[in-house]
């Protein structure tokens, strides 16, 4: 193996900490993550208002479905103590470009209108170098527009 600079070991040393913490905020989750996916019903107003809790590292839910042509409201709650996470919902052609950070145990409102029909993904990108990205490590999910 290698030789590491002394630096290098202090880094590494805690991003295994950090790890460590990840896992036990996994561990005390409930088993019960909503894996369906999910109808946003459409308020009186037009607007598909929805909840997605963030979690390290997974979205509940994370299948969401939608209309095209009416507004989305999205609320993004962090349950992760340290954790900053992101939302978001990129479409390779071009007709949704969504981001937005969620620092840890905060709450934001996300809005956006689609305007193509299709299935985007939804994912993380933060990542804690040298470690997978969050995306990798299974905080993904989907976001349905018909
Ligand atoms: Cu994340």
């Amino acid at each position: 193996m290698q030789k590491l600079p002394r630096q290098w070991l202090h880094i590494l040393a805690t991003v295994g900490w950090l790890t460590s913490v990840g896992v036990t905020i996994v561990d005390a989750t409930e088993p019960s993550q909503a894996v369906l996916p999910v109808v946003i019903s459409v308020a009186a107003d037009g607007v598909q208002r929805a909840t997605v809790t963030l979690d390290s590292y997974s979205y509940s839910p994370n299948h969401l479905i939608v209309e095209t042509g009416k507004p989305v409201e999205l609320t993004l709650i962090s349950v992760t103590t340290i954790i900053p996470h992101n939302f978001i919902i990129k479409d390779p052609a071009g007709s949704l470009s969504v981001e937005q950070d969620v620092s840890a145990g905060k709450t934001v409102t996300l809005k956006f209108t689609p305007t193509q029909a299709g299935t985007f993904p939804i994912y993380c990108d933060k990542r804690l170098w040298p470690l997978p990205s969050h995306r990798d490590k299974g905080m993904e999910g989907k976001l349905e527009v018909r």
